[in-house]
């Protein structure tokens, strides 16, 4: 099958094994930047001489560190937050042309997330104030988004190392500002929600060892243990007989 992301050719893949091995990472593609993207997947139809079938099978996609646009209906606002998209000319470099913003003291903008950590993205600017930022009501971190001149997509918190599962995290307007800020605006842009990496890559050489014997006309029945690591610095030997 072949595979686009973004209406690029990014590879064909061969989905042919002798046996049937579940959910395999059978393609992975560059970290893309914030925004939206399409992945598709195309049969050919073509198929290796060793299969029987020209099948694309697919199982499912995985959308690693998932963003959570302002936008999002999985996000609460409460109080008097203005939201803007790309009929106002000062969203021109946030994410999707969204942003949301409020300089009433106590409004909040808050989110269910799955993951180990979250980021927050804001626009920096001289009219932005001082918000506050929790983690499952946890202490609020104040982060201060003035800047001289506006900065767009601005990572101004992160929080790493959570428990893998459910998090909400809490932006909080305070109305403060520092002395240089015009105003106490935040401006919140998106969410960018952390996950445990499924497939990082690991060190070392993985080694898949059978006992089994594989018949090629039962390929559906056969067996694969599961793969044995060799970590790195450690060595082993394998005799490998291949059978045309
Ligand atoms: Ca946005």
């Amino acid at each position: 099958m072949k595979i686009s992301v973004d209406g690029v050719v990014a590879r064909s893949v061969d989905l042919y094994g002798p046996g049937k091995s579940p959910a395999q990472l059978v393609f992975r593609s560059a970290p893309l930047p914030y925004g939206r993207h399409t992945i598709k997947v195309e049969c050919t139809g073509e198929k290796n001489k060793w299969a029987k079938g020209g099948y694309a099978v697919i199982d499912a996609f995985r959308v690693i560190d998932p963003v959570i646009d302002d936008t999002s209906q999985w996000i609460a606002y409460h109080g008097t937050w203005t939201h803007a998209d790309a009929s106002e000319p000062w969203t021109g470099g946030d994410l999707n042309r969204t942003e949301s913003f409020s300089r009433t003291a106590g409004d909040t903008a808050s989110t269910t997330f799955r993951g180990t950590g979250i980021r927050v993205i804001c626009p920096r600017g001289p009219n932005q104030g001082i918000a506050e930022i929790s983690v499952d009501g946890g202490p609020a971190v104040r982060v201060d988004l003035y800047a001289g001149t506006k900065q767009y997509q601005q990572k101004v918190y992160e929080r790493t190392g959570l428990t893998d599962g459910e998090h909400t995290v809490t932006v909080k307007v305070t109305g403060d500002r520092n002395t240089a800020a015009m105003d106490p605006y935040v401006t919140l842009d998106a969410f960018e929600a952390l996950e445990a990496d499924p497939y990082e890559p690991t060190s070392g050489v993985d080694l898949i060892v059978s006992a089994r014997i594989n018949y090629p006309d039962l390929a559906w029945g056969n067996h694969t243990d599961s793969p044995i690591t060799l970590e790195p610095g450690r060595s082993a030997t394998a005799r490998i007989r291949l059978l045309a």
